[in-house]
Parts: structure tokens; sequence; C-alpha cells
């Protein structure tokens, strides 16, 4: 029986077996990631919370160009990488042995729910019902699979829920496309062996690979980590996070008066210990979150939750 699945943090008391994560990322510019040794992670390595490994996509081709990528079929601009090379290297990563996908051309279907695709029916672009082999298999928990993440701005916006998730994970896998984007049946094919696999665009703009958004994906995932951060609390009360999730209150520290603007009243006089929220508190931060969310982003935040506990 599969564990029970939760989007809270791990670090909201919930008993975890001590697990490293394991986190591949195969890139045709690998040494970008050098930088993952610094700061918080590279500690987090040292501590044996994760083990990240930079992989170059180019040592898995066999052409003295060590080519990646070829011509858009359809035409186009640009270049669009090339299915085989990405297979070969993630069979490898994946311990799968490469096999042939049989399917119903007739159905159509992708993990995304991605309906323009599936509106045009007769092309190969249509033959997205592969995944439909392993429509099951997206019921699992996340921990027990290893995930493929594609970085794809066409895809849908990586959330902080979806960071949380993949915080379970045993083993996380990013493909970082350059040029045009990756050959579609990429994701399909790996989908339609039971692999767990996720796209994600980090925002509404276009970058030139996907290094950066893995980067970014990375630091959200692994900070929630049990053990990455000092303090807990902090993660647990910050924005995206929590039952309602609004963006956080302004956040205010001494003197009291800077430059002629003043920390509002009711916080000075809510202070008592640095760790201690005060119902006061609650009360100012509660609907100045709302506001700021509300105004902000394309969320109406419930106000109908009590604003504080007394
Ligand atoms: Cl995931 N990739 C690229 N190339 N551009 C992006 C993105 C991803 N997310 C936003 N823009």
């Amino acid at each position: 029986m599969p564990a029970p699945f939760s989007y809270a943090p791990r670090l909201a008391g919930v008993p975890v077996l001590w697990n490293i994560m394991k986190i591949d990322i195969v890139s045709v510019f690998p040494e970008y990631f050098e930088v993952l040794n610094l700061s918080l992670l590279g500690k987090a390595q040292e501590k044996g919370l994760v083990e990240v490994t930079a992989h170059n996509l180019r040592d898995w081709t066999h052409d003295v160009h060590h080519s990646v990528d070829d011509t858009p079929v359809g035409g186009g601009a640009g270049m669009v990488m090339k299915p085989e090379v990405w297979s070969e290297c993630l069979d490898e990563l994946l311990h799968l042995e490469p096999t042939t996908v049989t399917y119903d051309s007739t159905v159509t279907c992708d993990s995304t729910a991605d309906a323009d695709d599936t509106a045009s029916a007769d092309t190969a672009e249509s033959a997205e019902s592969a995944t439909e082999i392993a429509a099951n298999a997206d019921t699992v928990p996340a921990t027990d699979r290893p995930v493929l993440i594609f970085p794809n701005p066409s895809a849908p916006l990586f959330t902080q829920q979806d960071a949380t998730e993949l915080s379970h994970a045993n083993h996380l896998l990013f493909g970082c496309g350059r040029y045009e984007g990756y050959d579609a049946r990429i994701p399909q094919y790996y989908r339609a062996q039971g692999v767990d696999v996720r796209e994600y665009s980090i925002g509404d703009y276009v970058l030139n690979g996907g290094e950066v958004a893995v980067s970014v994906m990375l630091e959200a995932i692994t900070r929630l980590l049990p053990g990455f951060m000092g303090n807990a609390a902090s993660i647990v009360e910050e924005s995206y996070t929590g039952e309602n999730a609004l963006l956080e209150h302004r956040q205010y520290t001494k003197p009291a008066d800077w430059r002629g603007i003043k920390v509002p009243d009711v916080l000075l006089s809510a202070t008592t210990r640095r760790s201690t929220v005060s119902a006061a508190m609650r009360r100012w931060r509660r609907p100045t979150s709302c506001v700021r969310t509300s105004s902000r982003r394309w969320i109406v935040p419930s106000l109908t939750r009590p604003i504080a506990k007394r």
C-alpha cells in the first residue's frame, strides 16, 4: 500500500526516514551547475542530505561533432534536441532497457492535459496516447519512483506545491533543453515506461535554456529537506506555503523610526520575545497579506478563516 501522501512541508513534524536525495542533472553546460557547490546546497551535500551530479549530454553522443540537436520536422527556426541522444543518457541514469512503445494512435493524452495538442487528431503530435499506458502510475507517490523533470517555457508553472511534493522524492533527474527545445516524444516515452515525468516553466518569459530554471527549481525543492535550513518555522510561515498560501506581509526590523519612516505601532506594541507572534500581530498581518495577495496575484484569499487564535 502506498504511503499516505501529504503536501505538508517535510519539516512540519512528519516522521521521515533519513534518505539522501539523489539529484542528476543533464545539460550541455554541466559546468553551469558548479555554482551548486557554493552556499546552502553545498553544505547540504557535505551533510549528506543530497547528492547532486551534473552530467554532460554530449557524453552520450557517438558522432565526431557530438551533436545533440537537429532541424525541426515541419520547418521553423532553430534546432530541436534529438531523442536518440537523450534516450541513451536517460536509460542509463534511470536503469531502463530500450523498448518500442505500442499505443492506440486514435486516443490522445498528455500528462499536462494539453488540450491544444489533443485537438489536432490526425497528426503525429496527437499520438500522445503512449502516456495512457502509464496513466495509473501517476497515482503512486513521487517518493517511490524517480521523477524526471524537463524545464519547458510552454509547460505549466512550477509552484511551491510542486516544490513541496518533489521534496519527498528520493531521486530527481533534470533534463535541460537548449535551442528550440527537445523532441516531444522524450517525455512521452518515459511516461510510457512508468517514470513520473514532469514539465515545468518557471514564469512567463523565455530563457535561452533550462539551466537557470533547474537552479530555481532545485533551490525551491532542496531548502524544504529536513535539516537543510536552520529555522523550520520560517519555512512554514513564508509566502506560498500553508493552508491559504498568502503572500507574506511586510517585514520590519529596528530602529522603530528610520529616516522618518516608522514601523507600524501595532507591531511595536505587540513585540514580546523573538519567536512569539501575538494575536494583535496576527490580526495586522493577515489582512495585509490578503490585500497583497489579491492585488498582486490571480488568487482571491479566503477572508472567512479566523484571523487570530486566542
Ligand atoms: Cl523552464 N525554460 C526556458 N527555456 N525558458 C523559460 C522557462 C524554462 N521558464 C520560463 N522561461
